[in-house]
């Protein structure tokens, strides 16, 4: 394996100073890291050093298996009640561009499944804005739709920002409502909404919606249902390297009482045509570094995951070199957020053949997996004709002995 050579590499290295060393030493012994090392990971580590630590963890936890999946995004409505201040979805800047705005019925979303229909996608991946129209009734009568339409397909869908502001219009509990939408059909719950837990941060850039508390409150009873998760994290704005160890902290703390975040998803701050289109974008550098730093410190996530319509082709397989190990799934276009914040694709689409090639380039595993990463196929000797020919391409001739 790549990492533990690498880490061995590292802990013979005499230039580095003893605190590195320590460091290094602990992810050999497979230990956690403090709040402070965490923060001292991020102050005072390079890129190098962050690779090397983080691949280890990786190839500990994963081997050299990338994962994918095969879903496909219904997102109902880009307008919003709420003002993220980093969002392009938000009412202000929707009333500054109307005619952009949509709103689906639910004829035209269920629409949308029935469009699938015959293809093998596993997953429907449902989220989008806050508007009063899309309720507890909305949202179970259309869960119990597509259960009915297509039992097997999962359903990955809204965030607690939108089960707050629904259960709250509902009066109904977090364990009541929670209980109702596993009943209409919900399978599990991505990761978005967390944004940065830090309160004065949060209060500077998401203000209205819920909080922090309230993000985890609502995974820890979605988790005692025996449901499974996402996790994120919005980077590379206001917020310090301290309130992203905080974030990645108290995500860690509740995995431990529950167990139930799969994985745990890195966002980047993108800047255009949102209220904070002042504030620069970080480096690709740092994006890598925050890659590493959240597997190193996730000691209790199974897998780490770069959304690669956001950061685009080539920096998702630079990712898999530090840390990251799922790489989303074969997405369509209708995966909007992104696109309108300056995402790197702006018709992010893959088929799963260009996908695989993706990860055999850097010389990983493509495997496919459903949402709960039940290995669906595993890609590592299935050639495509294409495949075939770029294999070819890249062939060296034969050299006979004689
Ligand atoms: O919570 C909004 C983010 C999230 C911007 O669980 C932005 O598998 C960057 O959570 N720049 C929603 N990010 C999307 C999300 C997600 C995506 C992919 C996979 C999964 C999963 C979850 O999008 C929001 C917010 O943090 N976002 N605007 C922006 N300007
Ligand atoms: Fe609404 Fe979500 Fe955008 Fe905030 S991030 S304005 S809650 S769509």
């Amino acid at each position: 394996m790549r990492g533990a050579a690498q880490l061995d590499l590292l802990l013979n290295n005499t230039e580095i100073s003893e605190e590195h060393r320590r460091i290094a030493q602990k992810v050999a012994n497979n230990e956690r890291m403090t709040f402070e090392e965490g923060v001292f990971l991020f102050e005072s580590c390079d890129l190098d050093y962050l690779g090397v630590l983080a691949n280890t963890v990786r190839e500990r936890k994963n081997g050299d298996t990338v994962f994918f999946n095969r879903n496909f995004h219904i997102e109902p409505t880009n307008l919003c009640v709420y003002d993220c201040k980093f969002c392009s979805y938000s009412r202000l800047i929707k009333q500054r561009s109307d005619a952009d705005a949509w709103a689906y019925s639910m004829d035209q979303m269920f629409d949308i499944v029935r469009s699938y229909d015959g293809q093998p996608v596993t997953e429907v991946h449902i989220v989008g804005g806050v508007l009063p129209q899309y309720d507890l009734a909305f949202y179970t009568e259309f869960f119990k739709k597509i259960k009915a339409h297509r039992p097997e397909l999962h359903v990955k869908a809204l965030t607690p920002v939108e089960y707050h502001y629904i259960f709250k219009k509902a009066k109904v509990s977090y364990e009541e409502g929670m209980a109702l939408m596993k009943s209409a059909g919900l399978d599990s719950m991505p990761g978005g909404g967390a944004e940065i837990f830090d309160s004065e941060i949060r209060e500077q850039i998401a203000a209205d919606k819920c909080t922090a508390e309230q993000w985890l409150e609502i995974h820890e009873v979605w988790h005692h249902l025996g449901g499974r998760s996402n996790a994120t994290m919005l980077y590379g704005h206001i917020e310090s390297f301290r309130h992203r160890i905080d974030h990645l902290d108290r995500l860690r703390q509740l995995q431990d009482k529950t167990g139930g975040f799969q994985t745990f998803i890195p966002l980047k701050f993108r800047n255009k045509d949102n209220q904070m289109s002042h504030v620069p974008e970080c480096s690709s550098i740092e994006d890598l570094r925050n890659y590493a730093v959240s597997r190193i410190y996730l000691d209790n996530f199974d897998h780490i995951k770069s959304y690669w319509p956001m950061i685009g082709r080539t920096m998702a397989q630079m990712s898999l070199a530090f840390g990251v190990d799922d790489i989303d799934g074969t997405v369509d276009d209708t995966t909007k957020i992104y696109s309108m914040a300056g995402a790197e694709e702006q018709n992010p689409s893959l088929t799963t053949q260009q996908l695989v090639d993706l990860i055999r380039r850097v010389g990983r595993r493509p495997v496919e997996r459903d949402t709960l990463y039940n290995v669906v196929q595993d890609f590592t000797d299935v050639t495509f004709e294409e495949d075939r020919q770029w294999r070819g391409y890249y062939e060296l001739p034969v050299v006979s002995e004689s």
